[in-house]
């Protein structure tokens, strides 16, 4: 309550101070707000999604529910916009929307981390009197080696755990015997056996194969590598950040990583080849034995990924609050180096998502977590219609770059659909053949975002049906070809298939639009694609948000909810 009563109040002063209610406490927050001129000045800073005011961050690190506050730490340069200095920035909340930022919790200072404070999670081990989280993290030590680390608050009774404290006994763990020096980081959350040991798994290559090293541990210190990883590839290079948990055959509700019971499966995610791949599987804690069910890990565009477009090094935890899984994915810039020094700034958070497992328990689910709703403001609709072929229909009077967006079609018949001629196709490659100005029969069909008024201007989130030897196919592209005329940003074209039944099954799409990030859901979350985009037409007010169809058959669109979006309020505390 104390936090959202600081966040509730409006933010035009300076200092505000905001009485927390509990003990003493007073918390002089500085204050940033947004004023038009710095948004006109910074287009792309973004207005929901998590940015630090300036510098760099990349990967998310131990987000964590503990004591009634959110914590996200992300890996921060306090110094500048590029990579550089790596320390662990810390900030809190209490509705993964509004954010405080602390002072980063750990800086590069020791010998065990001196080249940088590198990715980890967090723990919440049972500790000598009551609960207390740790933090596992790499250091890259004075020799350039990647060693294991640990850290813990330094006073467990301070609501905000802005204080932690390497342990003495750092490092914990150093890469020995087959383990190379530079391939061997981001350890995971810990969860607990039937035996009432401890496992994490950090991430390595070993033999040239991208491996989950397993380790074992009575108390959260002292660890001991397992004889077998818990899985590895012999067709990927090294694994970055693996994440491992269960996920439950019933209802949307998330699981602590240490649950153990029927009617579950788990997840074994590895960054790798830029993308965040993932298996499903059965794991036995009694012998550590993970079996996938899925297509194992490879690369491949067809190899399910939590996120078909940008979206990298993400880390999920447990929100025992609200009993759901939620992960969030750096998102990185798609401009260059130069200007990120001219923004002051590089690297956002996606939006949270809860993560949970499909009907078909071959696939997850992923959906920004319904706290985003309240900052939705302006809502306009569009009912039923049909949405003849060669057409696009403006969506007037919200805030189209910062906008929150629900779009449904629905087809009647598929006579007439596109022929691919195999149900194994590349999907990121159709999309690239077959971007938004190929005409199909049915489809391109979607939104156009991020529209300039002459239209040159747009980023196209579209789906096109095929008809493959066996089956339907439903395509989701995120063409990003024209989101810019800056010619030197990236305009990569994303791609990957929504496992509906296009006949049955409406077609549906969420897009957060955020100034310079779309993050698109397709097919109720089965599928999603983030984009970074860089307009120099279609920004601020001078966006426009439509909803087109450029095939040759007509769509039915059911419905069309978008809201304009209020900004977060992610304010540094003093
Ligand atoms: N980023 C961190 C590493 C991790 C990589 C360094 C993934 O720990 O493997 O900033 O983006």
């Amino acid at each position: 309550m104390w936090l959202e009563r600081c966040v509730k109040i409006p933010f035009f002063c300076l200092v505000l101070i905001c009485n927390i209610g509990i003990g003493v406490h007073n918390i002089a927050i500085g204050v940033h707000a947004a004023s038009s001129s710095s948004q006109d000045s910074q287009p792309y800073r973004t207005g929901y999604h998590f940015q630090p005011p300036k510098n760099w961050i990349n990967d998310p690190n131990g987000p964590m529910y503990f004591n009634g506050v959110y914590h996200l730490f992300y890996q921060y340069n306090p110094f500048g916009p590029l990579w550089g200095n790596i320390s662990w920035g810390h900030s809190i909340s209490h509705d993964l929307v509004n954010w405080f930022i602390l002072q980063p919790a750990l800086s590069p200072k020791d010998p065990y981390d001196i080249g940088g404070c590198f990715s980890g999670s967090t723990t919440i081990l049972p500790g000598p009197t009551r609960p207390r989280p740790v933090i596992l993290y790499t250091g890259q030590d004075v020799n350039g080696s990647q060693v294991q680390n640990i850290a813990f608050p330094k006073n467990l009774s301070d609501p905000f755990l802005k204080d932690w404290v390497k342990w003495s006994g750092n490092p914990f763990l150093t890469p020995v015997n087959d383990i190379k020096n530079d391939k061997f980081r981001d350890p995971s959350t810990a969860w607990k056996g039937p035996d009432g040991k401890w496992r994490m798994v950090i991430g390595g290559e070993i033999n040239g194969h991208g491996t989950a090293l397993l380790y074992h541990s009575k108390d959260g210190f002292n660890w001991t590598r397992s004889e077998k990883p818990l899985h590895y590839s012999s067709e990927t290079s090294m694994w970055e950040c693996p994440d491992f948990y269960p996920v439950s055959y019933v209802g949307i509700n998330g699981l602590d990583t240490s649950f153990q019971g029927n009617n579950i499966s788990h997840v074994l995610k590895a960054s790798y080849n830029n993308h965040e791949y993932y298996v499903i599987g059965t794991y036995d804690p009694n012998m550590d034995q993970f079996v996938v069910i899925t297509n194992d890990f490879k690369v491949s565009n067809t190899q399910f990924q939590y996120d078909y477009g940008r979206f990298y090094a993400s880390k999920s935890f447990y929100d025992s609050a609200k009993q759901r899984r939620v992960a969030w994915g750096w998102v990185n810039e798609g401009d260059s180096e130069s200007d990120a020094v001219n923004k002051g700034w590089s690297g956002l958070q996606s939006f949270p998502r809860s993560i949970w497992l499909s009907d078909t328990r071959k696939q997850l689910v992923q959906w920004p977590v319904k706290e985003i709703e309240k900052l939705r403001t302006k809502q306009v609709s569009i009912p039923n219609r049909e949405v003849k072929g060669g057409t696009h229909v403006e969506v007037p009077g919200i805030t189209a770059s910062q906008a929150d967006v629900e779009v449904s079609f629905k087809l009647t018949n598929l006579n007439g659909t596109e022929l691919i001629d195999s149900d194994e196709s590349d999907p990121q490659l159709l999309c690239t053949q077959k971007n938004v100005s190929v005409g199909g029969s049915f489809g391109p069909f979607g939104l156009l975002i991020l529209t300039s008024t002459n239209m040159t201007e747009q980023t196209a989130v579209f789906f096109r049906v095929f008809k493959g030897p066996n089956k339907f196919h439903v395509l989701m592209c995120s063409d990003q070809s024209r989101s810019s005329i800056a010619p030197q940003v990236d305009k990569s074209i994303y791609g990957a298939f929504v496992d509906i039944d296009p006949l049955h099954d409406k077609i549906t799409l969420r897009s957060l639009i955020d100034h310079s990030i779309v993050e698109s859901f397709g097919g109720e979350g089965l599928t999603c694609i983030t984009a970074r985009v860089y307009p120099k037409l279609a920004i601020n007010d001078q966006a426009k948000l439509y909803v087109f169809n450029y095939g040759t058959k007509s769509v039915t669109l059911s419905s069309l909810n978008a809201w304009s979006m209020n900004k977060a309020q992610i304010v540094p505390m003093v």
